[in-house]
């Protein structure tokens, strides 16, 4: 019981009160009405909706079988692991499991049998959910800590990742760091990574069992050492660059890079004694819903926040639909106690103009003479800028640097070279649709609100890349010289891709309607006329390559 009490005191700063309701319903002099605040989910166990993953394959203990011994009973190695019986399995699934009272279960690599090749495991924890850290994350090993391991954290899902703590006996040597500790950091040093020689000695395997990410630590640096002050705490997190993320994780890796070495050397002959065991990770933390959230539930195999104000997705990062006439943003733990919403809004809906404006006369003061436009943030962009500039001399108040191929006073119009995709709201990412016109066949390269180019003469399609019938293709389009209905060639010339005929020899001119014999009279004599029987095709072919007079 006193256990309990004690767990209960421990979480209590972080658990309770603050940031805990996301709206009420108050009653004022305009009578009753929704009153919304910043609001954030409770600290969860994170373990309980992990996903694991032990690396390299093969690097649990077991398959096949085999023994091992202990630090304290070196010269005892009667221990066996083996993945097919339970009783002697240690798979990585009871690194999350509740322990019984006294009994450990404990996720077992191999042996260092393979020495002085390094003894190397990843653990990889992912959650699909970005988690913001709320206490120590606790690693507890079984027989002896890793005298080398490295924390790293991903927040995007496992694509990139970064060093988080480093961990060794000897900093120095294992990674050319100077030992700190977290207790010496500063409040302009609080997410600064370093490595920490705290939980690398040797101190019998039963006495110290864990490894620390200090959160807790980190937060006494602004919040005092019982975390009283989490009033400050809030405020450096909202105003201090890169606090907030750096506790904030999708995965955790552990890299175990050397394992506990009993306080000496390594002993090549007994290396049976050399392997990581991890009986629990402890990790705590809330999901991360932008403070737009205070539930956050388990569905479909993933954690996700059940977004308020008007937000949505898996971290409540953005607006719903029809209410992204306000760009998204983050709520705000400040001004304390109940911070700011932030919520989104609906398109058309009259929010803030009044102290919009007011805000603007203030820029217009504060700012020099010459500058004609001011940027502020607030503006009503469909989500597609969060920047609008107040231009002085028309006193109108308008986006600047809209996205998505947007452009106008309040993004709401497409770009030139783009046209409206009629099934997208105009708050949509696809709103706008490139024209894409085929630049030989179009006049231009806009196009009208179905996606029509202009075509140049003969071209014709949506894109203009097509040619009208009696026309052909060929860097653009060009009326047919021949065809086979009304432009036919004559005295048994072939139309070729029509673009010309290939005339038989005795005759030229567009349509070979010429003789040669008409134009040339001295050429004429012996001079054969079209063989009946001699293909168009052959004919086509041989006036091709030896133009001019042929004797055949
Ligand atoms: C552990 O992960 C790191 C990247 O974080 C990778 O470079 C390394 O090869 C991995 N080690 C093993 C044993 O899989
Ligand atoms: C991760 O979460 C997203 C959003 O909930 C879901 O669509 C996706 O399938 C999840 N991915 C995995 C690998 O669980
Ligand atoms: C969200 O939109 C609903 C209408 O669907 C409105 O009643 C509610 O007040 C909005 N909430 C916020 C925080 O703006
Ligand atoms: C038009 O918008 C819809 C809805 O966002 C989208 O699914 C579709 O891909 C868009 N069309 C094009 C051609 O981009
Ligand atoms: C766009 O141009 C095409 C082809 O000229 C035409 O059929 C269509 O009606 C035009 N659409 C609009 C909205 O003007
Ligand atoms: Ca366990």
């Amino acid at each position: 019981m006193p256990y309990l009490v004690a767990l209960l005191l421990h979480c209590l700063p972080l658990a309770m009160g603050q940031y805990d309701i996301c709206k009420s319903w108050v009653t004022t002099d305009d009578g009753p009405s929704w009153e919304f605040y910043a609001c954030q989910p409770k600290a969860m166990r994170m373990k309980d909706y992990v996903t694991v993953r032990v690396d390299p394959a093969g690097i649990t203990c077991g398959d096949p079988p085999e023994r091992f011994c202990t630090h304290e009973n070196p010269y005892l190695c009667s221990d066996e692991c083996d993945a097919s019986n339970p009783d002697l399995a240690h798979p990585p699934k009871l690194m999350f499991d509740t322990e019984d009272e006294g009994l450990a279960t404990y996720w077992q690599s191999v042996t260092w049998r393979r020495y002085p090749e390094p003894l190397l495991a990843n653990i990889t924890l992912s959650w699909n959910k970005s988690i913001e850290l709320t206490d120590d994350i606790v690693i507890t090993f079984e027989y002896g800590r890793p005298t080398i391991m490295m924390l790293e954290k991903s927040l995007d899902n496992g694509r990139t990742w970064h060093p988080y703590q480093y961990y060794a006996d000897d900093c120095m040597e294992a990674f050319s760091m100077p030992a700190r500790r977290v207790r010496d950091l500063s409040t302009t040093s609080a997410n600064r990574v370093l490595c920490t020689e705290e939980y690398s000695r040797w101190a019998g395997s039963k006495k110290e069992k864990n490894v620390r990410f200090e959160v807790r630590d980190r937060f006494a640096i602004f919040a005092g050492p019982d975390l009283k002050n989490m009033d400050n705490l809030y405020t450096r997190l909202e105003s201090a660059k890169g606090l907030k993320d750096f506790f904030t994780v999708t995965d955790l890796r552990m890299r175990l890079l050397r394992p506990a070495l009993g306080g000496t050397y390594v002993q090549r002959e007994n290396l049976y004694k050399y392997f990581y065991a991890v009986s629990n990770i402890e990790v705590t933390g809330r999901c991360k819903c932008n403070l737009h959230a205070n539930l956050c539930t388990f569905r479909e195999g993933s954690l996700q926040c059940e977004c308020e104000h008007n937000t949505t997705g898996q971290d409540c990062g953005k607006c719903k639909k029809n209410f992204r006439s306000r760009s998204w943003r983050a709520g705000s733990y400040l001004p304390l106690p109940n911070g700011s919403p932030n919520a989104c809004a609906a398109a058309g809906s009259a929010f803030g103009t009044s102290s919009k404006i007011s805000k603007l006369v203030r820029l217009k003061a504060d700012s020099s003479p010459v500058a004609p436009i001011e940027a502020f943030e607030d503006c009503e962009c469909y989500g597609h800028s969060n920047r609008c500039s107040y231009i002085d001399f028309l006193n109108v108040v308008t986006c600047v640097s809209c996205k998505h191929n947007t452009r106008g006073q309040h993004c709401q119009h497409c770009r030139l070279g783009f046209y409206r995709n009629s099934s997208a709201e105009l708050d949509d990412e696809n709103v706008c649709i490139e024209c894409n016109c085929n630049q030989i066949g179009s006049v231009h390269d806009r196009c009208n609100e179905t996606g029509y180019c202009e075509c140049k003469e003969g071209a014709t399609g949506p894109k203009c890349d097509d040619c009208l019938p009696n026309y052909y293709w060929r860097q653009g389009c060009f009326p047919n010289v021949c065809d086979d209905e009304l432009l036919l060639c004559q005295n048994g010339g072939t139309c070729y891709q029509n673009q010309r005929c290939l005339c038989p020899a005795g005759f030229k001119g567009v349509l070979c309607q010429q003789s040669r014999c008409d134009a040339d009279r001295k050429d004429c004599d012996g001079a054969p006329g079209a063989r009946p029987g001699l293909g168009p095709l052959l004919l086509g072919a041989l006036a091709l390559q030896l133009p001019g007079w042929v004797d055949l």
